[in-house]
């Protein structure tokens, strides 16, 4: 059966929608941030990770959604397909894994940003940071202007959204006030009955740490 090592709060929530929106059985097990298990998973540390019954490992979430979108084409996830379908699946899981979510790193992490370790310097890290959250924010929602999903029909790069959205919610002192648009994709997102499946099961996650 598939796997899917996650972590409550991170970017591991997109893989996990589209595993429920697939319907297919998988196993989702929650994973702690350093251990010894993850690092096994994973040298880099992070999530999401996805595993296959024969062993086979696969990082990165941008390449996790789209493996899932093309192994279940039933699903319908992976966009319009063709040539400039691809292109438009690439270029916005593009933005979102190199973009949108790197403008997030020094928010959760300012240490790993400066050397002043400072309460000061690190809160004019995360300020700095959060200004480009807001360019990025820009972008996305000057797309999304009269749009339902980011593709033509929802697709794995919403999912993918969702929990930049709920980052940019939860740390932003405006929220999405801004960015209406926005606001609106991760209402019908979290409005999702599978969606809400699984932010309780992320809420309820227990991890152990093991190193
Ligand atoms: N480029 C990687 C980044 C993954 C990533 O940064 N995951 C975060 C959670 S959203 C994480 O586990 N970070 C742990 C760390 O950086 O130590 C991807 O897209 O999968």
């Amino acid at each position: 059966m598939t796997t899917l090592y996650f972590r409550n709060g991170t970017c591991a929530l997109a893989p996990h929608v589209v595993l429920e929106w697939i319907g297919a059985p998988y196993e989702a097990v929650p994973v702690a941030a350093g251990s010894a298990l993850l690092l096994e998973l994973n040298p880099a540390g992070a999530v999401p990770v996805l595993k296959e019954d024969d062993g086979w490992i696969l990082t990165q979430g941008g390449a996790i959604l789209r493996y899932l979108a093309a192994k279940h084409p039933e699903a319908g996830l992976g966009g319009s397909g063709g040539l400039r379908g691809a292109a438009e699946l690439d270029r916005w899981s593009s933005f979102l894994t190199g973009d949108l979510h790197p403008s997030f790193f020094p928010v959760f992490g300012p240490m790993r940003y400066t050397t002043d370790p400072s309460d000061e310097g690190r809160a004019k890290v995360v300020e700095a940071a959060l200004g480009l959250v807001r360019k990025r924010l820009n972008l996305l929602e000057a797309h999304m202007a009269g749009r339902e999903w980011i593709l033509d029909a929802r697709s794995v790069v919403d999912a993918y959204a969702l929990p930049m959205l709920r980052w940019g919610r939860a740390k932003l002192p405006e929220q999405l006030e801004r960015w209406p648009a926005l606001g609106g994709l991760v209402e019908r997102l979290e409005a999702d009955a599978a969606v809400r499946r699984v932010l309780a099961v992320h809420a309820g996650s227990v991890e152990t740490r093991t190193a």
